[in-house]
């Protein structure tokens, strides 16, 4: 059984991380989305709401579970039983931090071990932080995350539908 976790902020999911769970779910038996609590950022979503998010893109996936963790990524990969741990990779700005993030992770638990999926070209300029940065401005927010969620997002910043 080749079972994966997949952990972010997730705040709000985008259509990059949604790439990166389609993606990564063809390649294992079992992909488990977790949303990391009690993250240093100040969240615009609770962390229930975004699992709450994250299970509705996911609901046609049925190798993909969503949930919430504590502390180290690689000690929630234990507690899982998982070996892999999926990161997307967007721009090299993106690669010290992952780089230093997998080699302490592998160095802690040399089992587990980070596969990164590199950004599809449409999704490499997206964040969760440019979302909501246009939302704050009242930009088109269609192609950065599914209907759902920018209907959240929106309503998070009154700002009424067209
Ligand atoms: N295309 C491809 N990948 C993307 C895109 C995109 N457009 N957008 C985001 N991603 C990737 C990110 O690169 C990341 O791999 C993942 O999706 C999640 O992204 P975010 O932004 O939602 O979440 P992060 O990166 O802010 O969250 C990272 C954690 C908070 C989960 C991380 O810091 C962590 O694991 N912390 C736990 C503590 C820990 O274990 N620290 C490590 C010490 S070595």
């Amino acid at each position: 059984m080749k079972r994966a976790i997949y952990t972010g902020s997730f705040d709000p999911v985008t259509y990059g991380h949604l790439d990166v769970i389609g993606r990564s779910s063809r390649m294992v038996d079992e992909l488990i989305v977790a949303v990391l609590k009690n993250s240093a950022k100040t969240p615009l979503f609770s962390v229930e709401e975004r699992v709450k998010m994250l299970k509705e893109v996911t609901k046609d996936m049925p190798n993909v579970s969503v949930t919430s963790f504590e502390g180290l990524t690689i000690d929630f990969a234990d507690a899982m039983d998982a070996r892999i741990i999926v990161r997307g990779l967007r721009a090299i700005t993106d690669f010290e931090y992952e780089l230093q993030m997998a080699q302490t992770n592998r160095i802690v638990n040399p089992k587990v071990d980070t596969m990164f999926l590199v950004t599809s070209e449409e999704y490499s300029y997206l964040s969760s932080t440019i979302l909501k940065e246009i939302a704050r401005y009242g930009g088109a927010l269609d192609r950065f995350a599914p209907p759902c969620i920018i209907e959240k997002v929106k309503s998070k910043y009154n700002i009424k539908g067209e």
